[in-house]
């Protein structure tokens, strides 16, 4: 009792099910397929590296009442590792309120399957005692964590399981944030297993926030994955070390140009080069550009927007710069000219609103780039 090092993973918000539906349909569907695909990753890893049991801190599912093939691929997923214990607590995406949900998983679950229903101790054997602290509501408001501090565990060792945010950080969600940051000393806990933040965070030495396993925001998170806690004895700090598990990556870039830099140069060495079609990217350039080179920078865009996921760019904050030159490149003379001097003219602040003057924007720049497929160059 005790001699033994306790291994385990930590992992929180898969959240299956999410339907991303702002993405097209093929794009959404294979991030929810890499979401499942999650559980068979952190079995791989459990299995490899001798973890004895996962923690999942919450939001294992994005919805309420999702479709029950989800529940059942989830479970069947885990029934693959028999040697490994899941055990799995309601966040604030899946908490207690989802009765259907919790049901379905208890009626099907697997053996190697612990649902953290209530808070109350679970035994894993003579060495390890988890104690959860299972949402009731969506936002309970309340510290459900507290029970932990008087709860007997003998001389196994203790891990606490809670999702939400702590007192001084906030929460992702937006929700109430009522967990004490020193509740793992409080409770005399050996490590606190957090779920509720998507991205990586630590807390003490004794409390982290795991993350979500696979990305889910542009925001700029922690890289996301799991965490391996290995305990050798009860009051020795855990040893936390991050798992890579995600497939997919999110990259929220903001691109600064101006006139005479190379905005295509510039475009290039902010993206990766390979493995792009994992990665969604959400580009906004800022700055002055002249028309030749907005269109040779949308061009770009135009080229390579396949090579990933997704990918999307916002022009809306890029200026032009005013270089007559460029009008010439649309046309000398004629109607076409006095349409293009009569924009150009437009896209001066002066006297205008700035909803005016993107719009004159946008018109110049089509107009241009029109002009520019008509004639060959
Ligand atoms: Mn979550």
């Amino acid at each position: 009792m005790g001699a033994t090092l306790i291994r385990f993973l930590h992992t929180a918000d898969i959240h299956l099910a999410k339907p991303f539906g702002w993405l097209e349909d093929d794009a959404s569907a294979l991030l929810r397929a890499a979401r499942l695909d999650v559980i068979r990753r952190l079995g791989d890893v459990a299995r490899a590296q001798s973890a004895s049991f996962v923690v999942v801190a919450g939001d294992t599912f994005d919805v309420e009442a999702p479709n029950s093939k989800v529940i059942r691929r989830a479970l069947d997923a885990m029934a693959a590792y028999p040697e490994v214990i899941w055990i799995i607590l309601p966040g604030n995406h899946d908490s207690l309120a989802a009765v259907d949900l919790w049901e379905r998983c208890a009626r099907d679950t697997p053996e190697n399957v612990v649902l953290a229903l209530s808070p109350e101790v679970i035994n894993l054997g003579d060495d390890v005692a988890i104690l959860p602290a299972p949402p009731t509501v969506r936002n309970p408001g309340l510290d459900l964590t507290a029970w932990m501090t008087d709860a007997p565990t003998g001389a196994r060792i203790r891990i606490g399981l809670a999702h939400g945010g702590i007192m001084d950080f906030g929460s992702d969600e937006g929700t109430i944030s009522v967990i004490p940051p020193d509740r793992a000393q409080t409770a005399a806990l050996d490590y606190l297993a957090l779920g509720d933040w998507h991205g990586q965070k630590q807390i003490t030495a004794r409390t982290w926030y795991s993350g979500s396993p696979e990305p889910d925001s542009f925001k700029d998170h922690a890289v996301a994955g799991a965490l391996m806690v290995e305990i050798a004895s009860q009051g020795v700090e855990p040893v936390v070390t991050p798992i890579p598990i995600g497939q997919f990556s999110w990259l929220g870039h903001s691109l600064d140009v101006f006139s005479g830099s190379d905005p295509v140069q510039q475009l290039l060495e902010v993206l990766p080069k390979a493995g792009r079609d994992r990665v969604l990217v959400r580009l906004a350039v800022t700055g002055r550009l002249g028309l030749l080179e907005q269109s040779q920078l949308r061009d770009a865009c135009e080229r390579i927007a396949d090579d990933f996921h997704h990918f999307e760019v916002n022009f809306d904050q890029l200026g032009i710069e005013q270089a007559v030159d460029d009008l010439d490149l649309i046309a000398t003379g004629g109607a076409l000219r006095a349409a293009a001097d009569s924009l150009f003219a437009q896209t001066d602040l002066q006297g205008r609103t700035p909803e005016d003057v993107q719009i004159a924007q946008i018109a110049l720049t089509h107009l241009f780039h029109l002009a520019q497929e008509e004639q060959p160059t």
